[in-house]
């Protein structure tokens, strides 16, 4: 098992909270070494060890990994949370994905350049509005709607909690940001996998510690899940 683990990424939720939240519920120790735009931008020798030259990136033991789905995958066998069944751990990795094509669609939606480049600008609020008003109408209840499908009582693969979960947890959190209804009647299975990832200490522990990246969870968690 590895001894040392720090995680490297930029400060907010964005495409790194996932791995966070896997190593959190595991109970894994990691150093959560949060970076700025453009202290990030500034750090030449730091980028030069990092795979890819972006984050996130995971340092283990003094190695550098890069690629959020693969770092994922590594933070998910670390603490158990990888299905061991290969049928499993495949419907494990296309839920994962599929969940990732969601955030992308939503990135393309907001930005304009690479996120977390300081070149990087929002897409002005108003079209940003429009563009995903129209999303949320039109795409991504089909979206929600195989999810809902594939998931089974309280968890998306098999009968145990796997990363999937944990990965459809945060990014049911970034819909119901943006919109609290998005959910509602229609996925009652997506609901009890959202309910049963927030109920557990180690994620509500987490919730409480980083407010600034919870914005809905403020304010005594009234507004926890729906
Ligand atoms: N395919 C990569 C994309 C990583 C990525 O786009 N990272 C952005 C932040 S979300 C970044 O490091 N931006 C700063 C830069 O490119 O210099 C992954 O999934 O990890």
């Amino acid at each position: 098992m590895a001894s040392d683990i720090t995680f490297h990424y930029f400060h907010g939720r964005g495409i790194g909270e996932p791995i966070r939240l896997l190593l959190t519920v595991g109970e894994i120790a990691f150093t959560d070494r949060r970076y700025s735009v453009d202290e990030f931008a500034n750090m030449a020798a730091f980028k030069a060890q990092l795979p890819f030259g972006q984050m996130p990136a995971l340092e283990v033991d003094g190695v550098f990994l890069g690629q959020t789905d693969s770092i994922a995958r590594l933070a998910a066998r670390l603490t158990g949370l990888y299905p061991s069944d290969p049928i499993e751990a495949a419907r494990s990795d296309m839920i994962v994905v599929h969940q990732a094509e969601i955030q992308s669609a939503l990135a393309k939606m907001s930005f304009e350049g690479v996120p977390g480049t300081p070149g990087m600008k929002m897409v002005p609020q108003e079209e940003r509005q429009k563009r995903i008003a129209a999303w949320l109408e039109t795409t991504l209840p089909g979206a929600l709607r195989r999810l809902e499908k594939l998931s089974q009582e309280g968890c998306m693969v098999g009968s145990q909690l796997s990363w999937a979960d944990i990965c459809v947890f945060n990014r049911l959190n970034q819909l119901l940001d943006i919109d609290a209804d998005v959910l509602h009647a229609d996925f009652p299975k997506l609901q009890a996998v959202h309910d049963r990832v927030d109920a557990l200490p180690q994620v509500q522990a987490w919730i409480r510690a980083h407010q600034d990246d919870y914005p809905r969870f403020r304010a005594g968690g009234e507004n926890r899940s729906r």
